[in-house]
């Protein structure tokens, strides 16, 4: 594998991906990606231009998907509209993006016979209670609950279908929350740090008891890079790394490394149809793999992101203003 095309590698996760593969191999990258709100150029400075090129564009164009897919080795497709708030108020994007986008990557992949890495999400299977002992694994049936897991659902049976129905070369996984350097700050933790940074107070919904299960954005990637070279075609994968918190535990977390109070946060409006837990048992790639986290502890791995943020006011300033007055109107 020695060049790759990925999609989406100006978000947050492609982009932490195409860093990881420059530190890590010897691939070259071409990043396909729109630089919708979410995409970020500054994301990939620094970045040896003749390791990595961006170009500028639509998932669902396919005379542009063509000649893109057609000089590379492998598509590793991240791209798509990912903010379950966003899905709620406008879903048609995530429609568009998440189902056509893969639709078109899957025709052009299938018509070259190019390896396929599908990225997606554990939300597809729902969620579970808070006091169930029980995890999301590779044969928990699907059941998604907002149009952001349903159109990542839909865009996962896609995958599997074309891989029965034509032989595509794929593999899928499904990853729990990521938190690292470069995440958009409409999402949880890099919208409480940077509310602390500006002088806000961290802002829960409903109770704050809502469990994600935490994983460093660099683990998610080396186990896609292992999928990519050793998984099985046509297998999924669950990626996650024990991290299960409640949102006020990660409140309180980011606010005793900011040298706040443990409680100087905000209960708002919850959100609606807000999933309870998601757990992952990642057993499976664990064991046929060889894979292991690089960041067991979730509160040492969120120092560096923490000081990240910190750091890189201009990476964030601008979209931090037009994101709270958005949240504000739905009193979040
Ligand atoms: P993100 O929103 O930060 O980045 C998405 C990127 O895709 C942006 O750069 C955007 O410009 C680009 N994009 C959107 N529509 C496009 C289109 N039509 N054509 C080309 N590019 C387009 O998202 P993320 O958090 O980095 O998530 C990446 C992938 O990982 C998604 O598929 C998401 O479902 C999945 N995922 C995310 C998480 C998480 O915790 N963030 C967890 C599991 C899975
Ligand atoms: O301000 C907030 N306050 C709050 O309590 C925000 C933005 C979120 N939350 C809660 C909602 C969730 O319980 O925090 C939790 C995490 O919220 P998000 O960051 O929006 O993530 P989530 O909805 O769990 O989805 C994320 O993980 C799975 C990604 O955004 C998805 O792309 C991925 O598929």
């Amino acid at each position: 594998m020695n060049s790759l095309l990925v999609t989406g590698g100006a978000g947050f996760i492609g982009a932490n991906f195409v860093r990881w593969l420059v530190d890590n191999t010897t691939c070259t990258v071409t990043v396909l990606d729109k630089l919708t709100y979410a995409g970020n150029k500054a994301s990939l400075d620094g970045l040896p231009p003749e390791r990595v090129k961006l170009v500028v564009g639509d998932i669902c164009d396919r005379p542009l998907v063509d000649s893109l897919v057609g000089d590379c080795d492998a598509v590793v497709h991240f791209a798509a509209e990912s903010h379950n708030d966003n899905s709620l108020t406008n879903p048609a994007p995530f429609v568009t993006t998440n189902l056509v986008g893969t639709f078109t990557l899957l025709e052009a992949v299938r018509a070259q016979g190019k390896r396929y890495h599908h990225i997606s999400t554990d939300e597809v299977y729902g969620d579970l209670e808070l006091d169930d002992p029980e995890r999301f694994c590779e044969l928990t049936p699907y059941n998604p609950s907002s149009p952001y897991s349903a159109t990542k659902a839909g865009s996962d049976l896609l995958v599997r279908a074309w891989v029965r129905s034509f032989g595509v070369q794929a593999t899928l996984s499904n990853c729990s929350n990521n938190y690292g350097p470069y995440q958009h700050i409409e999402k949880f933790i890099p919208r409480q740090i940077t509310n602390v940074l500006t002088g806000r107070r961290p802002k829960l919904y409903g109770t704050g008891a809502n469990v994600r299960d935490w994983i460093h954005v660099d683990d998610h990637n080396a186990a896609v890079w292992l999928i990519l070279n050793q998984g099985r075609i046509g297998e999924t994968y669950l990626i996650g790394a024990d991290g299960e918190k409640n949102n006020r535990e990660v409140v309180e977390e980011i606010l005793r490394q900011l040298g706040q109070a443990p409680d100087a946060y905000d209960l708002v409006v919850d959100r609606p149809g807000h999933d309870l837990r998601y757990a992952i048992d990642s057993t499976k790639l664990r064991q046929e793999l060889g894979w292991l986290p690089q960041y067991p502890c979730f509160s040492d791995g969120l120092t560096a992101p923490i000081a990240w943020y910190q750091a890189n006011e201009t990476w964030w300033r601008e979209a931090k203003d037009a994101t709270e007055a958005t949240y504000a109107l739905q009193g979040q």
